[in-house]
């Protein structure tokens, strides 16, 4: 290949492995026989569904017909790409354009190719926390960026590892950090708004990010999304308990489970359930216990969180940030946020 990578995130597996299981421990130990139960459910993160395995699955999800998000943040990048191009000419200076979590780089390619073409000096810096990502990418991008003349350096690190690396190896070059495809509503707001914070204290007055944001909607749409009737989600999120199987040794039976996702529009949230079918017991061997589920009992596996203009504004400025512009498609469906750091 042509691109180079640096990693700078060591993969200790055992340590990835440990942390896992802490996790699995303390979401799956509530006991729902007791009061506080109703209150406080079993939960797991949805940062563990992308396994080898869940990441495949999630690429499908894509291009499904029912999940909007990735079709209809492709077209406003296609919409105003050379929009935002333009604002990043204007500022004369060359770019450090960061991606955090590149996924297949279908959609970066858009914004790629009117950068170039807008004549843009910048240098692309995709970031993930797998090796497997970086590698992938650059090698199916390989041949096609290298006739469009894109300087390309992967980073294997951390989100804040990888900006970091930047300030030391690029002082004072601009940076366009780029958070597409909703990922932030994964997080709930309080954790959204110190994730923006943290990037922000790694990043210096001026610099810019554009940040996906999925927009409160009909809530039929967004349960066609989330619970699509090929059951491509389900499998999803079944994923999680057959990566508990594989990697903690243990004995979940997928078919008893299922998936229900719904709109919560009390928290302006779709939520992501594993509901039991059955009164059950599912040994762990990695915590050598069981765990208890009753029938009907669920374990909460993700919070997708929608966004209004409005709290987009709110969000964004709470984390010392400002909202530039924001673009969205002809149905207001979907944003992306150009932000930039305020001095
Ligand atoms: C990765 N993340 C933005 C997706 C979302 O829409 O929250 C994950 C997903 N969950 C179910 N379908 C897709």
């Amino acid at each position: 290949g042509h691109f180079s990578y640096t990693k700078l995130h060591y993969e200790d597996g055992a340590a990835s492995l440990k942390q896992f299981l802490d996790h699995v421990a303390a979401g799956l130990s509530v006991d729902a026989s007791k009061e506080d139960a109703i209150a406080h459910p079993k939960t797991l993160s949805s940062m563990y569904f992308y396994d080898d395995k869940g990441s495949e699955i999630y690429q499908e999800i894509t291009r499904l017909r029912e999940y909007y998000p990735t079709r209809t943040e492709l077209a406003i990048l296609e919409r105003h790409g050379q929009v935002i191009a333009n604002r990043f000419l204007s500022n004369k200076q060359p770019i450090n354009l960061v991606e955090l979590g590149a996924g297949d780089g279908h959609k970066t390619e858009v914004l790629l190719q009117y950068l170039i073409h807008a004549g843009v000096e910048f240098e692309y810096f995709p970031i993930d926390i797998s090796r497997k990502a970086i590698e992938q990418l650059l090698r199916a991008k390989d041949q096609e960026w290298l006739e469009l003349g894109l300087k390309c350096h992967g980073l294997v690190a951390d989100h804040m590892e990888g900006l970091r690396w930047l300030r030391t190896q690029r002082p004072g070059v601009h940076n366009v950090v780029l958070f597409l495809g909703s990922s932030i509503g994964n997080y709930d707001l309080v954790n959204a708004e110190k994730f923006l914070r943290t990037l922000r204290t790694e990043l210096s007055p001026g610099d810019n990010l554009l940040v996906g944001f999925d927009m409160k909607k009909d809530p039929h749409i967004l349960q066609n999304a989330y619970a699509d009737p090929h059951g491509v989600t389900a499998r999803f999120n079944l994923n999680l308990l057959e990566r508990m199987n594989r990697e903690l040794g243990a004995s979940f039976d997928p078919d008893q489970f299922f998936h229900h996702a719904f709109y919560n529009p009390g928290l302006g949230s779709m939520e992501s359930w594993l509901v039991s079918k059955c009164e059950q017991r599912v040994y762990i061997e990695a915590l050598q216990r069981d765990v208890m589920f009753l029938a009907y009992e669920g374990v909460r596996t993700e919070y997708s969180f929608k966004y209004t203009r409005k709290q987009i504004k709110r969000l964004s400025e709470a984390a010392g940030l400002g909202l530039v512009e924001a673009f969205s498609d002809e149905n207001q469906w979907f944003t992306d946020a150009l932000l930039v750091v305020k001095g």
